[in-house]
């Protein structure tokens, strides 16, 4: 998997009012990308393409380097208090992928410039809670770390946050390309988790991410790089055969990850889910999946702002949480389940 390359960068004047604005825009000019200004950064209809399904698909390879206007925060229960925004969008093309209806018509990757601001904000947001430690979820929006490498900014969050007494990073990808943080001065305040999960699902439902090797090379890494280690498995999918399909994926993951790793590793175990917002946009951005998306073999949970979703009967749900816990006892026992949700 090569490293994201943006074909198309848009970005806002006031962009340029800040050093990290300027240096993006010089780095994609010797790039000899296409740049284009805009004014707002809802430009979806700008975007080119003949049909909807091509500007989608456009907008995944399009870059907005923009400044971050809302300074508050939302919630990111359960993996952490706060969601830290760096960025919005993602070049990956997973069909389950919530950010289809959370980002809306705005599918394009957008990137704040306005980092001190954000970082002073987060600091606001420990002073608050203080004692008691606040963690940041930098993964809500985007995968930070496809597109880190040209940006990095959230290498610049994981040192500030390092700097912190009471602060914690946490953050989730499907990237191998790492290297970059490697020598962050991470202060071991920040927890790098991978994604992973069986290969059912990684080959049918997640094109245009790394491998299920090239993410468990980059953990090695990253473990040796005395980052938290942590892995989440999500989505979780009732596949034919999923008992084994699971299985097959710890014994990799216990084969493959460094000794080293194994320790204070966690895990985060996420059942799938879908809306009926979402099943819409899925079936017209992605109609050969084989996702799996019908109501009346689900369990519909009322959410909140009447956003209710889908998720398996109990049953089933149960059946989940109990074989992939076994595994996690089994191959890593020492590890610890943050959550099943
Ligand atoms: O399939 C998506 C589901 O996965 C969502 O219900 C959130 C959940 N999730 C994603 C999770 O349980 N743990 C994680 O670490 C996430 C990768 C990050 C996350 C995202 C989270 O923990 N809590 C959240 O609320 N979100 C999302 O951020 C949901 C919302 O769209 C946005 C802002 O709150
Ligand atoms: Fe969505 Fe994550 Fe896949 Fe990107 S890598 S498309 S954020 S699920």
């Amino acid at each position: 998997m090569e490293p994201f390359s943006p074909q198309l960068i848009y970005y806002e004047p006031r962009a340029l009012e800040y050093e990290i604005g300027r240096e993006l825009l010089e780095k994609f000019k010797k790039m000899n990308v296409e740049i284009r200004e805009t004014t707002s950064h809802n430009q979806v209809r700008n975007i080119p393409g003949n049909n909807e399904l091509q500007q989608y698909r456009n907008a995944k390879s399009t870059l907005v380097i923009g400044v971050r206007k809302t300074l508050k925060f939302d919630t990111s229960k359960p993996s952490a208090e706060y969601a830290l925004p760096l960025a919005t969008g993602c070049m990956g093309h997973c069909h389950y992928c919530y950010l289809q209806t959370t980002l809306g018509n705005k599918p394009y990757i957008r990137t704040y410039v306005n980092l001190e601001e954000i970082f002073d904000a987060a600091d606001q947001y420990i002073k608050d809670r203080e004692p008691e430690i606040t963690r940041f979820e930098a993964a809500c929006t985007s995968d930070v770390v496809g597109l880190d490498h040209l940006t990095h900014s959230l290498k610049k969050a994981i040192e500030h946050m390092g700097q912190t007494e009471f602060g914690r990073l946490r953050f989730v990808t499907k990237y191998h390309h790492v290297d970059h943080l490697l020598d962050a001065n991470h202060n071991g305040k920040t927890r790098f988790r991978f994604s992973v999960n069986s290969d059912f699902v990684i080959k049918n439902f997640e094109p245009g991410t790394s491998s299920f090797l090239e993410r468990i090379e980059a953990a090695g890494k990253v473990a040796k790089a005395d980052y938290p280690l942590g892995f989440i498995i999500a989505p979780l999918i009732l596949h034919e055969g999923w008992k084994e399909g699971y299985l097959e994926l710890f014994e990799r993951l216990a084969g493959t990850l460094p000794s080293y790793a194994q320790k204070n590793l966690t895990f985060e175990l996420i059942q799938h889910r879908f809306t009926k917002t979402a099943k819409r946009i899925i079936e017209k951005r992605y109609p050969k999946s084989k996702l799996e998306m019908d109501e009346e073999e689900r369990k519909y949970k009322w959410g909140r702002y009447g956003r209710g979703k889908y998720v398996y009967k109990d049953e089933e749900a149960s059946a989940l949480k109990e074989t992939i816990e076994s595994y996690i006892e089994r191959f890593f026992p020492q590890a610890k389940i943050e959550y099943f949700t």
